[in-house]
């Protein structure tokens, strides 16, 4: 993407007039090779609402001033939302699940830091990495907002990271090294464009994948057809994490409460888990929302291992998906 983001013209924060004051950008530092000054609206033609970007000595993400150095303690209470807007300038969170990924995350976040248009926040959620990945996100890029998440498993973190968003539009991006930010613009121009929920998709027409076994690709057709008769959808990826959505979605999700203590006896709370995904898709199809699929091409896992046990973790989603249908069904 060449495109960057237009100057914000119009009186400075707080003066009349001024765009409204959404909450403190929780980081330090702006990315230093933030693009500055006029330019062309970043996703194409501004449509309504569009909302200007600020001028230079300001911040690049959306006009949202400046806060002081995040302290270096992990913060475990999401912030609150600040009311997100669809605009065609949307300030974009990227939620990154981590459990163990430091080394992907020197990879990651310098390469999502990068893209253009710039990114409002990205917020590394954490589950209980013993490999310093905390310290290596700070240490790697210094406005990056941590978390912990409250519970354990990917669900339980994607929802930690939604609560604690103050962007118009959250991307879910995994930390391994399989997902390529250079595809964020495209999730964020096809919800522009009046999607609702723009769906990765590794087998739509463009998309591809260099890490998934067949055997995964067979439980993903067959848990995918099920999805599709069940909700008369027409997804061609469900148990794919690169997805995007407009934050004003997330209450609408009702997912796991994040305040709930983990069980004692070590299960995982239902949507806590790779279910996430599935969770989503079900509840945006059953509330009629307009899906768009992006095509995304996967790579492989740059370092570390997977979480994911395709046994267990496929019958979790193919039971999400029947659990999913007696929920819609309910509220009929
Ligand atoms: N915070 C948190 N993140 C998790 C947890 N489980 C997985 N993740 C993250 O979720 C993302 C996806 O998990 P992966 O292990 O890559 O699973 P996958 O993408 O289905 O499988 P492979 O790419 O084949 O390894 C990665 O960024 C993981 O670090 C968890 O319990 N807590
Ligand atoms: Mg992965």
């Amino acid at each position: 993407m060449s495109a960057v983001t237009p100057a914000r013209s119009g009186p400075p924060h707080g003066a009349p007039g001024a765009p409204p004051y959404r909450g403190p950008r929780p980081a330090g530092p702006f990315p230093p090779n933030a693009p500055q000054g006029p330019g062309p609206a970043p996703y194409g033609p501004p449509p309504v609402g569009y909302r200007p970007a600020p001028a230079p000595g300001m911040p690049p993400h959306g006009g949202r001033p400046a806060a002081p150095p995040a302290p270096l303690d992990v913060d475990r209470r999401p912030r609150p939302r600040q009311a997100p807007r669809r605009s065609g300038n949307p300030a974009v969170t990227v939620v990154v699940p981590t459990r163990n990924e430091a080394r992907n995350l020197e990879v990651v976040l310098p390469a999502i830091a990068a893209v253009r248009p710039a990114v409002h926040e990205i917020i590394v959620v954490d589950g209980n990495s013993t490999d310093g990945t905390i310290e290596t996100a700070r240490r790697t890029l210094p406005w990056v907002r941590c978390i912990t998440q409250t519970r354990k498993g990917k669900g339980n973190a994607m929802a930690c990271g939604f609560a604690a968003a103050t962007g118009d539009v959250i991307v879910m991006f995994d930390a391994d090294g399989s997902a390529d930010p250079a595809e964020i613009p495209s999730f964020v121009r096809a919800l522009i464009a009046g999607a609702d929920f723009a769906k990765g998709s590794r087998f739509a027409k463009g998309g591809g994948s260099e890490d998934i076994t067949l055997l995964r690709k067979s439980g993903n057709a067959g848990l995918n057809a099920v999805a599709n008769a069940l909700f008369g959808t027409s997804y061609t990826d469900l148990c794919y994490g690169y997805n995007a959505f407009w934050a004003d979605l997330v209450p609408m999700l009702e997912l796991p409460d994040t305040d709930i203590p983990q069980p004692e006896d070590g299960t995982m709370i239902w949507g806590d888990g790779f279910e996430i995904e599935t969770v989503l898709n079900c509840r945006i199809a059953a509330a009629g929302l307009k899906i768009t699929e992006v095509p995304s091409i996967e790579k492989e896992r740059m370092f570390g291992e997977t979480n994911l046990r395709t046994f267990a973790d496929g019958t979790r989603v193919l039971r999400t998906l029947l659990s999913e249908h007696r929920r819609a069904d309910k509220r009929k």
